[in-house]
Formats: structure tokens, C-alpha cells, sequence
């Protein structure tokens, strides 16, 4: 009954809806009836589906043709699974699966190929030295910029479980550099890029024995244990950092949490939240109290202002210290020079975000339902006029919470991360309500016209939201269009898929950032890892190519030395390698039969010499881990011990043409001792 009372509104909204398309075309008689039928279909369909005239609108609002191309492009990271998402939105289609920490076949990313070989070994850890890590916990991406502005050049994503950095080359969204880096064993604050590109930040997590790779007992927490605020200098050409020219700053052992650039009036700083300033190591096990109950004493724990620009001349000057390979700035040094600040913030805070005009910073309550907005300009003045109010027990000097506070905001239960559209609101979410609270920063930036410091609107998400992030979010210039809900919790909102449920990132209509209330649309199951944070950036800032110029390696976006044209294709034999220079290209590998011996290196390079779009192929040998995909016009280099006798398959794993089955070919292997020649 209730379906039927619906259906008669969904037939006048249908027509609306209709109408609103069609109006805005010119179009013939023909069209007219055609819209006229649509109508109909339109009722029909809405009426078998079940469908409101709200659904039917939100699906208008993300509808992307086929076809067509989405406007923004999202990079979220793929928690655990240690990859990277790329989504269109508003379709919230998910485009590509980048490999970053964890090895993957599709991509030939650590299965036999040079490239993701290489580039997953040098992730490894220096200390201790014996782990291959194949995964990581993807956290928070970062995407290059220039004058504040998203470039689409690079993109950088921390590993959360092991202190290392990844580095996406755009232009081919791979994998191109992993760095684990030095006297950083786990991280979380950033990442975030200065708004120039100079560094890229990331700091520890939780504290470790200094120097990394020593040994202390937790009686010595305070004396010996540190944390790490790294900032990795970019070459602008590669995109790749450069440890050489990095530098650390030396922290407290307070657990340090999430970090944001400076920006505009605030350029050449860089804010860290921390939690645990107790300095509780835990030991409920030991007779002693839980790691939560300890580190929830204090009133206060504190935010960790960096001035990069000082520690940069400071390192120039020499006054910091090699530690395991990197120039380190001590706590000494530091507060000494004036290059860090502490900054009282409520206790167990979390997140810490810059509003684009880079005056105002954010820390969520997490436990207290406020959030508390900062003022750089207050806490630059405190710092010149060293309005201290003391330091802490590591000689950093603290600035008085009262000089250097704009405003508190009563957002709601749970408080974490902040983003912000350009007319002056700050969007919160708030992980224990559920929800994203919209308030108003200063009035120096409210542009609507509402009192500042005030709630204005709250839209409930489903469920348990972490992070948000809005579309050009953490430039100087947001696009005030789309935010997205990045929920940890989905509970109820898809089939069951078993006890695992998928998260749920959910699209909001910001409605141009403006008085009008925000808009729920869609809702999108995420069903790999915990993805934790996303950068949107406008699609069209994306420049990457759709095909390799012939014969491109890819590891150095140059001509590869064993590149090859058809005609080209030889097998070479030296002691006890073989080497190969094969062509694929539709539907055959040349040579197509490799002939081996038992124990013999083998080294192939195979170039796809096709110029086609999407005319992938891929090479796989059965039985051996050794896999890629090779996309038109890349070279991609193997290296393996044909350890088994045998005969082997080798064949083409992309479906590439109509003789794709055929595209294979046979590695034989010769038993050792064999009198047989080979190649
Ligand atoms: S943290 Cu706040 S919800 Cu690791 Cu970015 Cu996840
Ligand atoms: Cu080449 Cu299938």
C-alpha cells in the first residue's frame, strides 16, 4: 500500500526530472516523444525497483554516462592490503588498484619483473636488516603540489605498520621508489607534501630505543625512547626523495598522531598532534595499568609546532647529526633554535587539519565533543614574544593555551578530522555520533555571513565514520562540491558477505559549500583493507599517459637499454646465463621456445612493441613465480634460475586478441648433465 501511495510521487518527480532534462536541450518533435515514452519507462522503472523520487534524484546527482568521465579522480589508500585506490567520483567507480607495500600479480609487482622487485627490496627495512616485508598498512596520501594547488604530478602514501614511504609516479600510476625511513619503525603524522612540493612529512607513531635498532627496557621509556618528524626532500624531476637532503627532527616520546602542513600565512610549518604526553608504556600483563588508562591522565596533551624553513638552515648551518643515514636535529637543537613548539591541546585529541587560508588549525576532541580551532597567527605571535607559560621535560618551550586559541565548537560526540570547503566552514567528522558536523571558522574567512565559531548543520553517516575529505580538500583553493564519508563500519548497509563486512565511503553533496544543507547520495562498499584517508584531485589536473613510448623501462621513464624493435629478437648465452631479448605483440611472443638448462640464470627482456592503446599483454611461466604485465611500448626486464627440469608453458595472461589463447610458448628446461644443446 504504501509502495503504491509512493509510486503516483515518483510519477510526478519522474517527470520532473524529465522535464529538467530535457528543457535545457533544443529538441525536434521526434525527441518530444521519445521524452514522452521515457516518462513512462521512467514510472515503471521507479515503480518495479521501488525507487523514491529522492533515490531518484541522488542517482541523477552521481549518474556518469557510459562513456563518459567522472570529474574528480579520489586516491584512498587501501589500509592492510598495502595498495592504493583510484575511484572516480561522483560515480565512486573504482578505476585502478595500485600495488604499493604488498606484492601483486595483475601489475607484475614482485612476481620475477625488475620493477616491482627491486622496488619492494629497497622498502626493506635497514634495521633489523633480515625482514622482506610484503605488506604494509597504507594510511594517508598525499598528493604533490605547487603553490598549494594539487599538481597531479606524484602521489606519496606512508606505510602505518612499518615507518616506510611509497612513492606513485602519475604519469603511469606505479609504484616507482619505497623508503624506509631511518629511525621511523612506525608512522602515522602526515603524510602531507609543503605546499611547493619541498618535502614530503611523515613522523613516527609510536616511539622506539634511540638510536633505532638499539635496545631499552620500558623503565627507560623517558630517557631513551624518541620519535621522528621526517622531512623527505622531493626531486622535483622524479618525484623520488632524496635522503641526503632529508632531515628528522627529534620528538618527545609522547605518541605522536596525525600532522598537517602549513599553508599561506602558516608556510613553513608543519603541526603533529600527539596523545600520551603521560609518557605510559602499558602493562596490565606486569601488575600495572592499560596503555588507554595511562595515557588519559593529563588535561592536556600537545600539538607539536615545526618550523621547517628554520630547521632547513639549521641543517645547512651543520648543526644536526647523521642518525643511521639522515641528518637529525636534536630536541636540544631544536628548542634551542626555535624551530618547535608545544601547544596545550585538550586531552586525547585527534587529527589536526589547516584550513586553506592556513590561518586556522583544528583538532578534533575525540573523546570531548568540541573541536578546538588554533590561531597561527596568536601562536607565531606567543612564539616571537616567547609567551611561555614553561616547557616541557625535554626543554621545549610551551605556549599558553589561552593566547593562542580562536575558538572552541561544540561539534557532537567524537570528534577526529577536519576539512574545509573555500567559504569558511569547517566539516568535522564525528566517529562515536556517526556524523559530519559543518561549523564556521573565523569571520575573516566566513564568507556566508554566519557567526563565526557556530554550528551550523550535521549530516548522519552509516557508520562510525574516520576520516572525510572533501573534493581539492587540502589545497589552498577547495572545490566546494563533494565530501566523502570514509566509514569504518557498514553494518546493515549491503548483502552480508560474512562476518568481514565491506567499509563504506559515502558521497555527500556539499551543495557549493554555501548555507543550503548538505546532501547524502550514494553509498559505496569498500572491500579490501580499512581505507583511512583519501586526496580528491580534479581529473583533468591528471596528465598520464595511455601508452609507453617504444621501449620505455619503467622503473626510469627512460628508454630502456634492452629495448627492442621486431626484427631485433636473440638469445645470447654466456657460462651459465641465458639471456633474452623476446617482442610480444599480437598474438605472438618471438622467440616462442627457450631453450635452458637445469640451474641456468636466465634473463629475459621482453618488449611489448605495440603502439595501441590497451593492447596489454602480460608473461607468465607456470609453475615459476614470475609474472608481469606488460603494457604497450614498456620494456620489462626478468630475472630467475630455471630451477626444475621440465617443459614449461609460457603464455600471454591478458586476453589480447582473438589468437590470445595462442599467444604461449614453451621454456624447456634440460636436466642438468643432459647431452642436449641448448639454446
Ligand atoms: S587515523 Cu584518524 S581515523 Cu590512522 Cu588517519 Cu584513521
Ligand atoms: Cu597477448 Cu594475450
Amino acid at each position: 500500500m504504501k509502495l503504491r501511495a509512493k509510486t503516483a510521487f515518483v510519477a510526478a518527480f519522474a517527470g520532473m526530472v524529465l522535464l529538467a532534462l530535457t528543457a535545457s536541450a533544443a529538441c525536434s518533435d521526434n525527441d518530444k516523444k521519445g521524452a514522452s515514452s521515457g516518462n513512462a519507462d521512467l514510472d515503471a522503472i521507479a515503480q518495479e525497483r521501488g525507487l523514491t523520487p529522492e533515490d531518484m534524484k541522488h542517482a541523477l546527482q552521481q549518474f556518469v554516462p557510459p562513456g563518459s568521465h567522472d570529474e574528480y579522480v579520489m586516491f584512498a589508500s587501501g589500509g592492510h592490503s598495502g595498495q592504493v585506490l583510484v575511484i572516480g567520483m561522483p560515480s565512486m567507480r573504482i578505476l585502478k588498484v595500485i600495488a604499493v607495500f604488498s606484492p601483486e600479480p595483475w601489475q607484475g609487482y614482485g612476481y620475477g619483473a625488475d620493477w616491482g622487485e627491486q622496488t619492494l627490496a629497497e622498502g626493506n627495512p635497514t634495521i633489523p636488516a633480515d625482514t622482506d616485508l610484503t605488506w604494509g598498512d597504507t594510511h594517508h596520501p598525499a598528493l604533490s603540489e605547487t603553490g598549494g594547488e594539487y599538481d597531479g604530478r606524484y602521489l606519496y602514501i606512508n606505510d602505518r605498520a612499518n615507518g616506510r614511504v611509497g612513492m606513485i609516479d602519475l604519469r603511469d600510476f606505479r609504484t616507482k621508489q619505497l623508503v624506509a625511513v631511518p629511525n621511523i619503525q612506525t608512522s602515522h603524522g602526515g603524510m602531507f607534501v609543503t605546499p611547493n612540493s619541498e618535502y614530503v612529512h611523515v613522523s613516527s607513531k609510536f616511539p622506539e630505543p634511540w638510536p633505532a635498532g638499539s635496545y631499552a627496557d620500558l623503565t627507560e621509556y623517558q630517557q631513551k625512547y624518541r620519535g621522528a618528524s621526517a622531512w623527505l626532500k622531493i626531486d622535483q624531476a622524479t618525484g623520488r626523495i632524496n635522503l641526503d637532503e632529508s632531515f628528522e627532527v627529534e620528538l618527545p616520546p609522547y605518541t605522536q598522531d596525525l600532522a598537517d602542513s602549513g599553508k599561506k600565512v602558516s608556510e613553513g610549518w608543519g603541526f603533529i598532534g600527539s596523545f600520551n604526553t603521560e609518557m605510559a608504556t602499558g602493562g596490565i600483563s606486569e601488575g600495572g595499568n592499560s596503555l588507554e588508562a595511562g595515557a588519559s591522565r593529563n588535561n592536556f596533551d600537545y600539538l607539536h609546532a615545526i618550523n621547517w624553513k628554520k630547521a632547513e638552515e639549521v641543517v645547512k648551518a651543520g648543526k644536526a647529526e647523521k642518525i643511521n643515514g639522515i641528518n637529525v636535529i636534536s630536541l636540544e637543537t631544536a628548542a634551542a633554535e626555535g624551530i618547535f613548539y608545544l601547544i596545550p591541546e585538550p586531552k586525547s585529541p585527534h587529527g589536526i587539519d589547516v584550513d586553506p587560508s592556513g590561518r586556522y588549525m583544528v583538532v578534533g576532541g575525540k573523546l570531548d565533543p568540541h573541536v578546538t580551532v588554533y590561531d597561527f597567527n596568536k601562536i607565531k605571535a606567543a612564539a616571537d614574544a616567547k609567551d611561555f607559560e614553561g616547557q616541557d621535560a625535554f626543554g621545549i618551550p610551551i605556549l599558553k593555551f589561552d593566547s593562542v586559541v580562536a575558538g572552541q565548537v561544540e561539534v557532537g560526540a567524537g570528534p577526529l578530522h577536519t576539512q574545509f570547503d573555500s567559504q569558511g566552514h569547517g566539516y568535522t567528522s564525528l566517529f562515536l555520533e556517526s556524523a559530519v558536523a559543518k561549523f564556521t571558522l573565523g569571520d575573516d574567512v566566513v564568507k556566508t555571513g554566519e557567526a563565526p565559531f557556530t554550528l551550523v548543520d550535521k549530516i548522519p553517516v552509516h557508520y562510525n565514520i574516520g576520516h572525510l575529505a572533501i573534493t581539492e580538500g587540502d589545497t589552498v583553493t577547495p572545490d566546494d562540491k563533494y565530501l566523502v564519508a570514509l566509514n569504518k563500519w557498514s553494518i546493515d548497509r549491503f548483502l552480508t558477505v560474512g562476518p568481514l563486512h565491506p567499509q563504506n565511503f559515502q558521497l555527500i553533496d556539499l551543495k557549493g559549500g554555501g548555507t543550503e544543507k548538505m546532501e547524502m547520495i550514494a553509498d559505496m562498499p569498500i572491500g579490501v583493507g580499512e581505507p583511512h584517508y583519501t586526496q580528491i584531485i580534479k581529473a583533468d589536473k591528471l596528465k598520464a599517459l595511455d601508452i609507453y613510448p617504444a621501449g620505455t623501462d619503467p622503473t626510469t621513464m627512460t628508454t630502456s637499454t634492452n629495448a627492442i624493435v621486431a626484427g631485433e629478437e636473440k638469445v645470447e648465452r654466456n657460462g651459465n646465463t641465458v639471456e633474452v631479448w623476446m617482442s610480444a605483440q599480437r598474438s605472438h611472443f618471438t622467440p616462442d621456445i627457450l631453450r635452458v638448462k637445469e640451474g641456468d640464470r636466465v634473463i629475459l627482456h621482453v618488449t611489448n612493441i605495440e603502439q595501441t592503446k590497451d593492447a596489454t599483454h602480460g608473461f607468465a611461466i607456470s609453475q615459476y613465480n614470475v609474472q608481469a604485465s606488460l603494457e604497450p611500448g614498456e620494456t620489462t626486464n626478468f630475472d630467475f634460475i630455471a630451477s626444475k627440469a621440465g617443459a614449461y608453458n609460457f603464455y600471454c595472461t591478458e586476453f589480447c586478441s582473438a589468437l590470445h589463447l595462442e599467444m604461449a610458448g614453451w621454456l624447456l628446461v634440460e636436466p642438468a648433465g643432459s647431452a642436449v644443446a641448448a639454446p
